[in-house]
């Protein structure tokens, strides 16, 4: 069995557990408070203390984005990866890796400095909004980012969007404000929402 480490309020754990629940796939989740991520047992799972943690019987691992990618991997039947050498699973992995390096640093750093180094703030959101402009341009004319099916690009993509629109780097708006709803109403997340609540 799957288990899930997820600290209450954390913003990154929904990417695993809404890939769970679109798979259908079982896992038990484990809601820490701040004392228990911060314990040396958690230390033991994650070197920075941090969350999402998936544990199972090979082991733990961590990184959200590997861990939805591999879960993915895991239910190949389920859709929501292409094959591994095509050019599905090379988009997959890039626009899952571009969210990851190209839009959320800068959002949080954005958000870090916005008190202490205003200008430094600005630049990083210009930076993490010239990502979220190439997201939308990919997404003319789609429902999703990688052929004509929700993949889990979509999972990852959507949930960093999201969050760089939580903390006030952008305002979504025509396109992107339609994908982010559409993405947000599926069942499989909303039923991440709750159980993470
Ligand atoms: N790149 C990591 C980031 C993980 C991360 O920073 N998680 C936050 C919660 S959303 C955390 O555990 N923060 C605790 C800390 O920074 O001490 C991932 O995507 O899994």
């Amino acid at each position: 069995m799957i288990r899930i480490y997820h600290r209450r309020g954390a913003g990154r754990p929904i990417r695993v557990v809404w890939t769970l629940e679109e798979l259908g796939a079982p896992y038990e989740l484990v809601i820490m408070t701040p004392e228990e991520a911060a314990s040396e047992e958690h230390r033991s799972r994650h070197p920075l203390s941090r969350v999402p943690v998936l544990e199972d019987s090979a082991g733990t691992a961590f990184e959200s984005t590997g861990l939805c990618l591999h879960l993915a991997d895991l239910h190949p039947g389920a859709g929501l990866i292409p094959d591994a050498g095509t050019h599905g699973r090379a988009l997959v992995y890039q626009w899952a890796l571009f969210a990851m390096t190209e839009i959320e640093p800068p959002a949080i750093e954005s958000y870090r400095r916005r008190e202490d180094h205003p200008e430094l703030s600005g630049a990083a959101a210009q930076r993490a909004r010239g990502g979220i402009d190439a997201i939308d341009d990919a997404l003319q004319g789609k429902g999703y980012l990688v052929g004509d099916r929700f993949t889990v690009a979509d999972v990852v993509v959507s949930e960093v969007v999201r969050i760089a629109g939580r903390i006030g780097v952008f305002e979504s708006q025509g396109r992107m404000a339609e994908y982010l709803a559409a993405m947000k109403a599926r069942p499989a997340r909303e039923r991440a929402t709750a159980r993470l609540a």
